[in-house]
């Protein structure tokens, strides 16, 4: 029997039912996370969850537990669904309060939910890399937030879809700022270059490890904006994100990356990254 977090509960997922006036069904009012399970466990889960606090706090929203008692809760979860390849989502919402603009009491309290499920490394995108789209962003201006209010993310990721791609690069008047659900970055001249983190993008976690990665393997980077005309003349161009890792990306509105094959600096980042996963979770194997 599937079992998710329902108000901080572990409980059988029939079990669980939104009440229509929670505030992140009316309004979107709550954050969320995504986190990566291998061998059933999770990478980077306090990174995530520091994260998760300051969402919550950007946005005047107390978590209703600490870190460590979430992250055992999700260890039990993860536990309880046998998992071992996936992801788990959690979300906290203001709670449930009649609707009204305005914050609800402070005798409201937020609600915490989470489930599980399996995913697998998207090993032939990683390993061919992925055709692109570029999109105006037009989403508000504090994506740094991971807020539930996804609306512009989902619109870029349909014209991405509709156009048989895999991502849309969003720009805000020609300044790449991300994609749909992932960060990018671009490599020019053996620099990698990536959008500093700031209130226009969301600081990915898998961001972050990829930037570690460079400085520990003497990879030069530089987090500074740069424009779509930069980004279709770079020798590579690839993705990070909990579910994409790292991406390469070898098209963009029809026009080929490079040769149009994954850059070698793209590829090294990828094993760099996969040995940061095995540092926490252990050896990963191939599927199939
Ligand atoms: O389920 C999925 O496909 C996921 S899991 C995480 C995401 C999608 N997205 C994370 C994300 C994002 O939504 C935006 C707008 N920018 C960047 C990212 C990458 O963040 P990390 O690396 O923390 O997952």
């Amino acid at each position: 029997m599937e079992k998710v977090i329902f108000d901080g509960q572990l409980i059988n997922r029939s079990e669980a039912s939104v009440d229509i006036e929670d505030r992140g069904y009316q309004f979107g009012d709550g954050v969320y996370e995504v986190i990566r399970v291998y061998n059933g466990k999770m990478f980077t889960s306090k990174e995530h969850l520091q994260r998760l606090f300051e969402s919550g706090k950007k946005i005047g929203m107390d978590i209703p537990y600490g870190l460590d008692e979430i992250k055992a809760m999700l260890e039990d979860l993860i536990q309880a669904n046998n998992l071992t390849l996936g992801t788990v989502y959690l979300q906290v919402t203001r709670g449930v309060a009649p609707r009204n603009h305005m914050f609800p009491s402070s005798d409201v309290k937020p609600m915490f939910v989470a489930y599980t499920r399996e995913v697998a490394r998207p090993e032939e995108n990683m390993m061919n890399g992925v055709k692109t789209i570029s999109v105006e962003d037009i989403r508000w201006l504090l994506c740094d937030i991971k807020s539930l209010n996804l609306l512009g993310n989902l619109l870029a990721k349909q014209k991405a879809a509709d156009a048989g791609c895999f991502e849309a690069i969003q720009h805000r008047n020609g300044t790449v700022t991300e994609g749909s659900l992932s960060n990018v970055s671009i490599v020019v001249d053996g620099v990698v270059k990536t959008h500093p983190a700031n209130h226009l993008i969301l600081n990915g976690i898998s961001r972050q490890v990829m930037l570690k990665t460079c400085e520990k393997a003497g990879i030069p980077f530089a987090e500074k904006p740069y424009t779509l005309d930069e980004l279709k003349n770079a020798d590579e161009v690839f993705l990070t994100g909990t579910t994409v890792e790292v991406m390469p990306i070898i098209e963009v509105d029809g026009q080929r990356i490079g040769n149009g094959k994954p850059g070698e600096i793209t590829k090294k980042l990828q094993e760099l990254f996969k040995a940061e996963i095995e540092e926490q979770c252990g050896q990963l194997f191939i599927q199939q």
